[in-house]
C-alpha cells in the first residue's frame, strides 16, 4: 500500500489540480466571457408604434452591431412584462434585465427624482435636456444604484396634456371635480388636487378601459401617447397644458450589468445614448404630425394660458421644497438658462 510519504505527495497533487481547475477553467461568474449569446429583455407599457418601441428597436440594432451579435435585446411593449412598478421591481430582483419607464413611478422606490416630477419645472425640451443630460441628471440617475438599478440615460416621454370626456378645460377651475387618472406619484396627485381635480392613481395598462367605462373622466399624457394608445377614441376634449415633463430613464438591473464584461457595458451605454437621440427626434416628429391627426379624428384641442396653471400649482412647490431641497430646485431652474 502507499507509504505515508507517497500519500502526502498524492494529496498535494490532488489539491494542486483542484486549485488549477477551480481558478482557471469552467464557467466564469456572472455574464462574462462565455461563447453563448447574452439576451436582454427590455419592457415598457406603451404601444408598438410609440417611439419607446421604435427607440428600443434601434437600441437593439446598435447593441448587436457594437457587440458583434454577442448581445441580443428583446423588446416587449404594451405592458407584456407588467406595469412600470412591476418592471422596476423585476430589475431589482434580476428577473428582468431592462425597462423604459417614466420617472413618476420611481417615487415608490426613491424620492431623488421628485424634482423632475414638479409641475412646469422644465421650460421647454432644450431646458430639459440641459438638466437631464448634464451633471444634475447624471447624479440623480446614480442615486438608483443603491436600489439595485443602473440608470443608463434619460430618454423622453414628453410634456403632458390633459384630456377628458366631459368639457373643455381652459383654466384650473375647469378641472374642478373631474376624476383624472394620474401616474402613481405623490407630487402629481398633489398638483391636481391643488387645482381642484379628483385624482386617481392607476397603472397605464388599465387606463384605456377606465376611460372607456368612464371610471375616470380624464387623464394626462403627451400627444404621441394620446394618439398611439387611441385615447382620442374615448376623450373628446384636450387642453395643451404641458403641466409635467415626463423624462423616461432607460434602466438596467445593476446585478446583471455588473456581471457583464467592460466592453459589453461600454457598448450598451453607447447604444443607449445614441438611441436616446433617435427616440427624442421621433417624438418631436410625432408631436407635430399627431396634433393634426387628433383634430381630424374630432378631438377638440384648445390652447390655454399656462400662467394661470403655473399660479395655481405654486402650493406644490411650497409643500415639497424642504423635501427636495431649495438648492436642487434652484439648480434645475438655473441650469436651463
Ligand atoms: O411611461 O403611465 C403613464 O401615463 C406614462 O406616460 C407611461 O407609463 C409611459
Amino acid at each position: 500500500m502507499f507509504s505515508k510519504k507517497n500519500l502526502a505527495f498524492i494529496l498535494v497533487l490532488v489539491f494542486a489540480l483542484v486549485a488549477v481547475v477551480g481558478c482557471g477553467g469552467g464557467e466564469k461568474a456572472g455574464n462574462e466571457a462565455t461563447d453563448e449569446t447574452i439576451t436582454i429583455k427590455v419592457g415598457h407599457v406603451l404601444a408598438p408604434d410609440h417611439p419607446y418601441t421604435l427607440g428600443l428597436n434601434k437600441f437593439a440594432e446598435l447593441v448587436a452591431a457594437k457587440t458583434d451579435d454577442k448581445v441580443k435585446v428583446e423588446v416587449f411593449h404594451s405592458s407584456q412584462l407588467g406595469n412600470e412598478r412591476d418592471m422596476i421591481e423585476g430589475l431589482q430582483l434580476g428577473t428582468q434585465e431592462m425597462a423604459l419607464v417614466s420617472t413618476a413611478p420611481l417615487s415608490g422606490f426613491t424620492s431623488k427624482f421628485f424634482v423632475f416630477d414638479l409641475p412646469f419645472i422644465f421650460e421647454d425640451y432644450e431646458g430639459a435636456y440641459k438638466v437631464l443630460d448634464g451633471k444634475i441628471g447624471q447624479d440623480v440617475l446614480a442615486s438608483l444604484n443603491d436600489q439595485g438599478i443602473m440608470g443608463l440615460c434619460f430618454w423622453e416621454n414628453g410634456f403632458r396634456h390633459v384630456t377628458n370626456s366631459k368639457h373643455d378645460v381652459k383654466t384650473p377651475a375647469d378641472l374642478d371635480g373631474l376624476k383624472i387618472r394620474l401616474m402613481e406619484n405623490p407630487i402629481h396627485m398633489d398638483t391636481f388636487k391643488t387645482m381642484g381635480a379628483d385624482p386617481t392613481p392607476m397603472a397605464f395598462g388599465e387606463l384605456f378601459t377606465a376611460l372607456q367605462q368612464k371610471t375616470v373622466d380624464g387623464q394626462e399624457n403627451p400627444v404621441p401617447i394620446i394618439w398611439t394608445s387611441k385615447f382620442y377614441e374615448v376623450q373628446e376634449h384636450m387642453s395643451l397644458t404641458g403641466h409635467f415633463y415626463a423624462a423616461a430613464p432607460l434602466l438596467i438591473s445593476k446585478q446583471f450589468y455588473d456581471g457583464l464584461a467592460p466592453d459589453i457595458q461600454k457598448a450598451i451605454q453607447e447604444a443607449a445614448n445614441e438611441a436616446r437621440d433617435y427616440e427624442r427626434d421621433l417624438l418631436a416628429q410625432q408631436n407635430e404630425e399627431f396634433i393634426g391627426k387628433l383634430k381630424d379624428a374630432g378631438t377638440n384641442i384648445i390652447e390655454v394660458d399656462k400662467s394661470t396653471f403655473k399660479e395655481a400649482v405654486k402650493p406644490v412647490y411650497e409643500k415639497y421644497e424642504s423635501e427636495i431641497g431649495k438648492d436642487l430646485i434652484d439648480a434645475v431652474l438655473e441650469a436651463q438658462k
